[in-house]
């Protein structure tokens, strides 16, 4: 008689897997829980204590861990000498493996988890089955994830037995599966020990979906989300719409990080290409949003927007007239959906700004290797601003300012954003020199950059910007300062009476 062993905390599935296995002839081997759950579903396992001769002792820390268990998962059954030692030692074989693991990410997110609690929920016994069971795949198949039940009951329904390719497919998905177990583990005590850069990372992730495709039609593609539910596109619910695209999922990103520079205000975000195209703060969301559309009502098309209040029916009916790829909100009303929703194809993200931003690093991968850092997540205050020209920054001039700054931050480098009347009115992105970025923000700034303000991602290496910023009708300048020829920055700036404040801080966006 073929004997399966099965040790599960997910019941999912459980009853109606193991009773095809009973019908099929197999007997059940079963740890506590599982036994349990079986019996109260007419189902009668053999006890685990009953194999190994032991009794499970210190609360469960020790139930399968035994010669017993592990003689029979590892042995080569092709092996004579393997085979005379299991008879010797009086161990029977073990013909399926059905395992899955202690909740240990459920408990790590538990509301007010203890850490006793979370140790408790490192699944020992149940990995050491899986793994062993998994090295002999040849013999064995292991099954760790109950989505795999059915197409190993219907095998072996059909045929007696699992196929060779299915029993290998399934070895490696256990040892991604424990990889990614221990990688958690691994992940939350190096946060308790605050090792930020330790000296290997064990980060993983789970497919939120396949992808059509990548950047482009002929890459092939799939997004994958961390685990810790965040802020972030990868938690938020898609509530109409196609699905989203690769170049989709890093815009939607980019636009949500800005938005999170904007807590406690009206923001709305406008994203074309990672870099915003328009921003604007409000009284209200729709406020907000009529001062992003003011910035460029050109760029904005087939853009991504984000926005960090409710969707009510006015705002959707201007969203509406607008060809756009996706809007992200934390919600939308019955109406504003009644309305959106008329369009095929625009993609509704309702988005969870309720959850924590505590994930402070940032990877970025090159050629077979990670990148690290810090996420920049500086925020300057009126206070830090240091204002090194005659001409002191009005009221009005250091909320432009500052906001201008907070956008800047966001654009690729080199960076130039103009701002007035809480929007931005020029963005110059991506340059490979700081005044080519700032004529570009000027040039469409158009009219608008008389009386704004101008914000630079990093110093001034000479004074090429100000001056075009001088012709063009700005008034007053935030940049970091620091560069050796920042005097000559200055001079111009006081020869034509306008502020400039430093600000100590770079926000580089490679
Ligand atoms: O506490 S353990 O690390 N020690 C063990 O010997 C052991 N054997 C199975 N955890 C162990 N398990 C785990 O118990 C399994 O991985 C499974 O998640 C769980 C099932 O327990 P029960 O059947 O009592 O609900």
């Amino acid at each position: 008689m073929k004997r399966a062993l099965v040790s599960v905390s997910d019941k999912t599935g459980l009853v109606e897997f193991v009773q095809g296995l009973v019908d099929c002839g197999y007997e059940i081997i079963s740890t506590g829980g599982t036994k349990k759950a079986l019996e109260a579903a007419g189902i009668h396992p053999i006890g685990i204590s009953d194999v190994t001769g032991f009794p499970e002792i210190m609360d469960g820390r020790v139930k399968t861990l035994h010669p017993k268990v592990h003689g029979a998962l590892l042995c080569v059954r092709s092996n004579p000498d393997h085979v005379r030692q299991l008879q010797e030692l009086g161990i029977e074989y073990i013909d399926l493996v059905c395992v899955n693991l202690y909740p240990f990410k459920e408990t790590v997110l538990k509301p007010g988890v203890t850490h006793e609690e979370i140790i408790e929920n490192i699944d020992i016994g149940g990995p050491s089955m899986l793994r062993s069971a998994s090295k002999n795949y040849q013999s064995i198949p292991v099954l760790c994830d109950p989505k795999d039940y059915d197409k190993v009951l219907e095998e072996i329904r059909e045929n007696h037995e699992t196929t060779l390719e299915t029993r290998e497919r399934l070895a490696a998905k256990v040892f991604r599966h424990t990889a990614r177990y221990d990688a958690m583990i691994a992940d939350y005590l190096t946060k308790k020990t605050h090792e930020e850069f330790p000296e290997s990372m064990t980060i993983t992730f789970d497919k939120v979906q396949d992808l059509r495709y990548g950047e482009n039609p002929h890459q092939k593609a799939a997004f994958y989300k961390g685990m810790n539910p965040q802020y972030s596109l990868a938690n938020a619910t898609q509530l109409h719409g196609k699905e989203l695209s690769y170049n989709n999922i890093q815009d939607g990103n980019a636009a949500i990080e800005i938005l999170k520079d904007f807590e406690g205000q009206f923001a709305a975000v406008g994203v074309k290409h990672m870099n915003p195209c328009g921003v604007g703060i409000g009284e209200n969301i729709e406020a907000a949003w009529d001062k992003a559309y003011e910035a460029d009502s050109i760029s904005i098309f087939g853009g991504i927007v984000a926005l960090n209040a409710k969707v009510e029916k006015g705002l959707a009916e201007k969203l509406s007239k607008i060809f756009l790829e996706i809007i992200i909100a934390p919600d939308f009303s019955e109406e504003a959906l009644e309305i959106l929703t008329r369009k095929k194809n625009i993609r509704l993200m309702k988005l969870d700004t309720s959850l924590s931003v505590s994930s402070a690093l940032k990877y970025t991968n090159v050629n077979d290797g990670l990148l690290v850092q810090e996420m920049d997540q500086h925020i300057i205050n009126e206070e830090d601003l240091k204002c090194v020209t005659n001409r002191k920054p009005t009221e009005e001039e250091i909320k432009q300012l500052l906001f201008g700054w907070k956008v800047v931050k966001h654009v690729k480098s080199n960076a130039i954003v103009l701002a007035k009347n809480d929007m931005t009115v020029g963005v110059g992105a991506g340059q490979m020199n700081r005044v080519g970025a700032a004529k570009i923000a000027i040039e469409q700034a158009g009219e608008k950059a008389k009386g704004s303000v101008l914000a630079s991602d990093a110093f001034f290496p000479m004074p090429d910007t100000v001056q075009e910023a001088i012709k063009a009708g700005v008034t007053a300048i935030i940049q970091p300062g620091g560069s050796i020829k920042d005097q000559l920055s200055i001079d111009e700036c006081n020869e034509h009476g306008i502020t400039m404040v430093f600000t100590g801080v770079r926000h580089f966006k490679h």
